[in-house]
């Protein structure tokens, strides 16, 4: 984001805190002082790299620690507590094992059940997006356009301190936590006294963003470093012994003699770093490398689709592919947010095919925080919120960031969602799956149609959490007419009363299902008479309807035809409500 604030773009008044339990880290913020930053080599940002200061050690300290710290645990509950119990309670437990286990310390609504530490059980934490999110001190964080990294089993979160409702620099705050839920504020790292040119009274300073190197042991920051009307146009550089220490200025200037605006910092699991900007007055995004001490550029490796005016970038890389997560260019309005993917930096790079929704669930991508877990990686979209309605308004938005397939990214908005600190897991949560039953444990057992060549039509998609995504019958080659179906086994028993079908989501009515049938079954065999007939119209809203109970583990919908009569059907999410036997 750069230029100046133009129009306040949010609508929705959402109540959003970062609610969450964890209670098993509140012990350690609460004693925790100064920086623990040297111990153990920090996770690469950006990167899913440096495992092993994840998982078992984490739990073990914090296990270790006496649940019963006052001070955080009022400011968490405080300010969690109500939301966290109702998400809590929306999971229910079912289903999930360990997940539903904790959940019922979620549950609980941060009021320091005492448990999860000395237990071992799962650390599992509530995001809830749309408010301001309080540090554990109950101040709200300040730490905008952010950059985070984690070191040993801390995370830290660097951002631009926005409290002066300016756009202006002010500093660049540091906070910790060890289950991205409770943030401690350590200090500003970066301030008007680090150095003379940053006390300049038109100095910007914007999307920090921290990488530590291996060999000279030091943590460099790059950032945004600009003055009046967003003419210098440069990058800065800074270093600290400790993440969250006095950082000191390097230097500042162009790189390649290029524009340098918004930015990121990706070190790869080699060692090897990378600086991402948008240069040409924005028109192109410049890639370089950094020197062996990262305090430097190498060389430019290339010029991303020039003239396309993309800012905001974000790095990530999984199961062996890059993504770059990017905005165009539109002053602090919200836009369509985009991703590119290669198998190397040197690229090449995909055309960006966009993400999320057109203005990015009114968001711009600030950074992608991967959570390695005993299980999984999950990476987490970090967003901006900007002029909520005024800058000192601006909120942070951190949503689930799904691939699907190698090289595909999905981003779907959710008011509410839990993430499994522990194993690296999310599920779905909150309002809109209140009452229904986790997809976690489905499976599918058979369709007789899903299209796999001209689209990513898989029937999983009918029951993988993300609208974005539908099971799509084929449409090349068989074409096979209706009625289509799809078999689904919900890995346990459950008295059954409802049923809720999701249309596909985007602007096409193609597959849209009119009449159906729905079956249950405890054998996937014997499936009787349906529970449920009906017919859906074309509206994109999701429809629920409701059955006699009937007691299965497998389910069986069936698309009897299609809206305007086309041979095929599309379901973007199938649920089902019910309570476990
Ligand atoms: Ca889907």
């Amino acid at each position: 984001m750069n230029k100046i604030a133009v129009s306040s773009l949010c609508s929705l008044g959402l109540a959003l805190l970062l609610a969450g339990c964890g209670q098993a880290t509140d012990s350690s913020h609460g004693s925790a002082g100064a920086g623990p930053a040297s111990a153990g080599a920090p996770s690469a940002g950006g990167s899913s790299s440096g495992g092993s200061s994840n998982g078992g050690s984490s739990n073990g300290s914090a296990g270790t620690g006496s649940p019963t710290s006052a001070g955080t645990s009022a400011s968490a509950g405080a300010s969690a507590g109500a939301p966290s119990g109702a998400a809590g309670a929306g999971r229910g437990g079912s289903g999930n094992g360990s997940a539903g286990a904790a959940g019922a310390t979620v549950g609980a609504g941060g009021s320091a059940p005492g448990t999860a530490g000395s237990s071992g059980a799962d650390v599992i934490v509530t995001i809830k997006n749309g408010d301001f999110w309080q540090d554990t001190a109950g101040n709200r964080i300040e730490a905008h356009g952010a950059g985070l990294i984690k070191v040993a089993d801390t995370w830290y979160w660097i951002g631009e301190d926005k409290s002066g409702n300016s756009g202006g620099f002010k500093a660049v705050n540091c906070y910790a936590s060890k289950d991205l839920s409770h943030w401690e504020f350590r200090r500003a790292i970066i301030t008007k006294q680090t150095s003379s040119e940053l006390a300049a009274s038109d100095r910007i300073i914007e999307r920090p963003k921290v990488i530590y190197n291996d060999t000279t042991k030091k943590f460099v920051m790059w950032l945004h470093w600009e003055g009046a009307n967003y003419a210098t146009a440069e990058a800065g550089v800074f270093s600290s012994d400790t993440v969250d220490g006095n950082y000191t200025q390097v230097r500042h200037f162009r790189p390649n003699d290029r524009m340098s605006r918004d930015d990121t910092l990706f070190k790869d699991d080699d060692g090897k770093a990378y600086f991402l900007s948008s240069s040409n007055e924005n028109q192109d995004s410049s890639l370089y490398d950094l020197s062996d001490d990262y305090t430097n550029m190498k060389s430019q490796i290339s010029t991303l689709w020039p003239g396309a005016y993309r800012e905001a970038p974000a790095i990530m890389k999984a199961k062996g592919h890059y993504f770059i997560v990017n905005s165009t260019a539109t002053g602090w309005d919200p836009n369509q947010q985009k991703f590119s993917t290669a198998t190397s930096m040197q690229g090449p790079w995909s055309a960006l095919a966009n993400l999320g929704d057109a203005t990015g669930f009114d968001t711009q991508t600030a950074f992608i925080i991967p959570v390695q877990g005993t299980k999984t990686t999950t990476y987490i979209y970090a967003g901006d919120r900007w002029q909520d309605p005024d800058l000192k308004g601006s909120k942070y938005i951190w949503l689930p960031l799904k691939i699907s397939g190698d090289t595909k990214l999905v981003l779907d908005f959710y008011d509410s969602w839990q993430l499994n600190v522990t194993t690296g897991e999310w599920s779905a949560g909150g309002s809109s799956n209140s009452g229904f039953i986790p997809h976690a444990g489905w499976s599918l057992v058979s369709t007789d149609s899903q299209e796999t060549a001209a689209e990513d039509g898989h029937a999983t998609n009918a029951f993988d959490d993300s609208p974005s995504t539908f099971w799509h019958t084929q449409y090349q080659d068989a074409k096979p007419e209706p009625p289509h179906e799809i078999v689904i086994d919900l890995g346990a028993s459950y008295s059954l009363t409802g049923m809720r079908y999701t249309p596909r989501q985007d602007d096409n009515q193609n597959g849209m299902v009119k009449d159906y049938e729905f079956y249950v079954s405890s054998d996937k065999a014997n499936w009787g008479s349906a529970v449920k007939t009906g017919s859906f119209g074309t509206a994109k809203s999701p429809t629920t309807v409701t059955f006699t109970a009937k007691p299965g583990r497998f389910i069986r919908f069936v698309a009897l035809n299609e809206a305007n009569g086309k041979a095929f059907n599309a379901v973007a999410e199938l649920d089902v409500a019910g309570t476990p036997l």
